[in-house]
């Protein structure tokens, strides 16, 4: 039987040479790709010792590391279900995570432990470890011991690789269930429309709990035996300084415009680069202008979901399927992927016209599977023909170019985030003394968008903006916190009695100008 194991077409991508330097971090280390087979192959030994049922999850709270991503291949070898989660996560989020994924193994930062570990054995997880971004910790330990030959597990396509948890319009965070093949297909894909090189080196600078830096980054590099520059978090002077040894650099569009903000970013200094790629939040017209005007590169950008990893790239050389087209074109996420079914649709249930603004729809072997325990949830979010409704309105121009122009979805991005209105509102409304409040997103010169509160008090009641935001702060994730809270005495209604959200975004798109 063929082993489709994403791990398995990873490792396959390996140079000869094992001994040469896969990554280098920004504290001076240098691993191998022995070191990445035979740490991976360790930690794996260790999860197989533990005798869990097959496909358990394996839910991993830590700072961003090697030994991490390492962690991330073990799981993917032993044939588990990696469950990555934002090291920004309080004990309500991960709570919820945790309750609902039933995780076999939990993996914190050691100095989490005391809440982590009590959540995870209330919720009857059985093993708990830690993993610093020192190399400490009690996983790195336990695996010591264990042998650093692994053959992967046996999975199929269809088998479970990981699950993202995004966040939902209503009520909690859904877990989107990927499989090996939907990430298999997508780094397929990526490599040859990308153009990777072996010798491409890439700038690693992206968190690893979400899409972008831990499958289109990672599976990027690995897939092509290329090498990666780590960064533990992102440093604007320092990206810019690696440029003379790099290839590729991969960001969210804050990357772009805090690297802007750098004298020392010039054209001589980006000369040696081959590929600049923008993606998770739409980029800015002036932030792509300013980049060819600064670095003579065109940023390259595409278009993605949690759901479905990559769907949308311009150009990196000529497209075939579009007349040999090779502009990037700012504005434009560029062309479906190759493989990938993508059709706009109109409230009417049709198809609309070239050019003409609709539902964005998409099917093709990287949509998952469906949201771990949400059958419903699931069946709601497809069409009876197979397509996944994307929750992004956009229009396809005479050439093919995709262009997302709003979202029927209410949610914020913010610096590369998502953050539902609809869950911080939640949490506003349960506060003492609050009516009602609707979170807007508002223009940011830094994150591209941000979360502005507004609510109404009870007659009567002492209601402080600034100790609702702090109520807030200790109860989820930093960067879900609005940047500013303000109380009104009255929220603008439609006819149907539903906030007029737009109208509020028109009120206060000026505040962070
Ligand atoms: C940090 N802060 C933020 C954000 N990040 N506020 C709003 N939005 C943010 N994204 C706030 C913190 O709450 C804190 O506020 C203050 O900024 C400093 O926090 P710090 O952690 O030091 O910030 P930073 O290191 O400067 O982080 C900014 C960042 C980071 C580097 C832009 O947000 C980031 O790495 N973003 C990338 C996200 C990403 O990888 N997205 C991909 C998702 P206070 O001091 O008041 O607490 S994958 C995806 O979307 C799809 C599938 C796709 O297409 O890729
Ligand atoms: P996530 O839930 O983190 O997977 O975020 C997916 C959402 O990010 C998509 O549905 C889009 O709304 C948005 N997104 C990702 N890439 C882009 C892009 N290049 N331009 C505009 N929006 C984007």
């Amino acid at each position: 039987m063929d082993n489709t194991n994403l791990f398995a077409a990873l490792r396959a991508a390996f140079p000869q040479d094992l001994d040469r330097v896969a990554i280098e971090t920004d504290d001076g280390l240098h691993y191998s790709w022995r070191d990445l087979d035979r740490a991976s192959a360790m930690v794996a030994n260790l999860l197989d010792s533990l005798a869990l049922p097959s496909a358990s999850r394996v839910a991993v709270q830590v700072e961003k590391s090697v030994e991490a991503l390492v962690l991330y291949l073990a799981t993917l070898r032993a044939g588990h279900v990696f469950l990555p989660l934002n090291t920004a996560y309080q004990s309500a989020e991960i709570e919820y995570f945790i309750g609902n994924a039933e995780p076999a193994v939990v993996v914190c930062s050691p100095g989490q432990f005391g809440w982590v570990s009590k959540i995870a054995f209330t919720a009857g997880t059985r093993h708990v470890f830690t993993l610093g971004d020192d190399r400490t910790g009690s996983l790195l330990e336990r695996a010591a011991h264990m042998s650093d030959r692994h053959t992967p597990v046996v999975r199929k396509d269809d088998d479970l690789a990981a699950i993202l948890y995004t966040s939902g319009t209503t009520g909690r965070s859904k877990g989107a269930m990927l499989t090996h093949g939907n990430l298999r297909s997508n780094a397929e894909v990526l490599k040859t429309y990308w153009g990777w090189r072996p010798d491409d080196v890439l700038i690693h600078a992206l968190p690893i709990f979400h899409v972008h830096g831990l499958f289109v980054a990672i599976h990027g590099a690995l897939i092509n035996g290329s090498k990666m520059f780590w960064m533990s978090k992102f440093d604007p002077k320092l990206a810019i300084a690696k440029f003379s040894e790099a290839t590729v650099f991969m960001g969210v569009p804050t990357l772009y415009t805090r690297m802007l903000a750098e004298p020392t970013l010039t054209a001589q200094q980006a000369a040696h680069m081959r590929l600049f790629i923008s993606g998770s939040a739409p980029l800015l017209i002036e932030t792509f202008n300013d980049w060819k005007a600064r670095t003579g590169h065109t940023i390259l950008e595409r278009y993605g979901m949690s759901e479905t990893a990559m769907l949308t790239s311009n150009p990196c050389t000529a497209d075939a399927r579009h007349g040999g087209a090779t502009e990037r074109r700012g504005g434009t996420v560029g062309f479906p992927l190759p493989g990938v079914e993508l059709r706009v649709m109109g409230d009417d249930g049709n198809l609309v016209q070239t050019g003409e603004i609709g539902g964005i729809q998409v099917r093709g072997p990287n949509i998952f599977k469906g949201y771990w325990r949400m059958p419903e949830k699931t069946a709601e979010e497809f069409t009876a023909d197979g397509f996944f409704k994307t929750g992004d309105v956009g229009r396809i121009d005479e050439r093919g170019y995709v262009n997302i122009v709003g979202r029927s979805k209410d949610l914020i991005i913010s610096g590369g985030y998502n953050v539902y209105p609809a869950e911080i509102e939640g949490y506003i409304n349960e506060m003492p003394g609050v009516v009602e409040s609707a979170v807007i997103g508002v223009p940011h010169p830094d994150f591209g968008e941000v979360g502005v509160a507004l609510l109404i008090a009870k007659p009567g009641a002492q209601v402080d903006a600034a100790q609702v935001l702090a109520s807030l702060k200790s109860r989820l994730a930093n960067f879900k916190i609005p940047k500013r809270c303000f109380l009104v005495t009255e929220l603008p209604r439609n006819t149907m009695g539903k906030v007029q959200k737009n109208l509020l975004r028109d009120q206060h798109k000026s505040l962070f100008a």
